[in-house]
């Protein structure tokens, strides 16, 4: 009796296939109401019905299981086997992370996706040195500038608190007299509401999820850059895996980054709609402020390419020759 009921277990095994699944924890920093939260989840979700559920990713967003600065040395460590940063934070690891922050070298998708292609196997060996493999980036709409009053007149930087998300926003702020402070999204509206900040550079996407509505009644659309928000996986965590759901993987975030870039196309419409819809009024920069963002952006170009290596800038100039 005992050899019958282990032998039928044995055959069931065999006809259900392995029974032990393998959970997986992915951490972003941005919330649910986010189109990258939304994008990265429909990728967990592409890669659990892949492989029938063995594969299961489970989405921890708006920095709920750990904070924005540990996601990446977390999948290191292999704390977390997956995770979701804004590239351009870790720009004081390499130049090269810095790319798709630097005004006037991408100024639309096309050509951000051209950036991010050039510079993609780069990035690839970057994170492979740290045990770290990039699945797929997405970007962000164009970066902007909301501020509380119009903005008409580069002197109004002056002494002019700026939210930023990352180094080069704040570098562009100092550049124009303003004072940076470095603030993550999900701390915008504490930052407006305590007097912390004045204004603040970021998306339509975010002035949208983060109601900018509440705390600022102008938005300039500069187009400073085109950032992205890149997602990946612990090595080890990814070569445990059997060839067939490795491809799963693969395939579900080939998709994941097709799907992303055009969800942050539509995403910029239906971003700017809302922010009309609240009164804010959307302007481009004059002639006087236009000159003093180019003005503040040649600048970092310049301090750039003093600090890029030749790998960084053989990279500028593969891109250049892929317009
Ligand atoms: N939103 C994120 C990154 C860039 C963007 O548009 C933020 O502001 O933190």
């Amino acid at each position: 009796m005992i050899k019958q009921t282990t032998a039928l277990g044995l055959a069931t095994i065999l006809l259900i296939g392995p029974v032990y699944a393998t959970d997986w924890n992915l951490a972003t920093p941005y919330g649910d109401a986010s189109f990258h939260t939304v994008n990265t989840k429909q990728f967990a979700e592409d890669v659990r019905d892949a492989t029938d559920g063995e594969l299961n990713i489970s989405v921890h967003s708006g920095g709920s299981l750990i904070g924005h600065a540990e996601i990446k040395p977390s999948v290191r460590r292999g704390t977390i086997e997956a995770g979701e940063v804004f590239l351009s934070i870790l720009s004081n690891e390499s130049p090269v992370f810095e790319l798709d922050t630097l005004p006037g070298l991408a100024g639309s998708y096309d050509q951000a996706y051209a950036l991010w292609q050039a510079s993609k196997p780069v990035i690839e060996e970057l994170f492979a040195e740290q045990g770290l493999k990039p699945l797929y980036a997405v970007p962000w709409p164009s970066q902007g500038i909301y501020t509380d009053f119009e903005l008409n007149d580069p002197s109004q930087f002056k002494g002019l608190r700026v939210r930023a998300p990352n180094i080069n926003t704040q570098r562009l702020t100092e550049n124009l007299g303003g004072l940076p402070t470095e603030t993550e999204e999900a701390d915008i509206p504490t930052a407006f509401s305590t007097g912390r900040v004045d204004a603040m550079i970021t998306s339509v996407s975010t002035g949208k999820s983060m109601s900018a509505w509440d705390y600022i009644s102008n938005f300039s659309d500069a187009n400073l850059w085109i950032p992205k928000n890149i997602i990946f996986v612990n090595l080890k965590a990814f070569e445990r895996l059997d060839e067939e759901t490795q491809q799963a993987v693969l395939d579900a975030a080939a998709q994941a980054e097709e799907r992303g870039w055009e969800a942050s196309k539509t995403d910029a419409a239906i971003g700017a709609e809302a922010l009309k819809e609240h009164d804010i009024t959307i302007t481009t920069p004059n002639d006087a402020v236009a000159e003093a963002l180019q003005a503040a952006g040649d600048k970092l170009f310049e301090d750039w390419e003093k600090r890029a290596n030749d790998q960084a800038k053989a990279l500028v100039e593969d891109y250049r020759s892929r317009l």
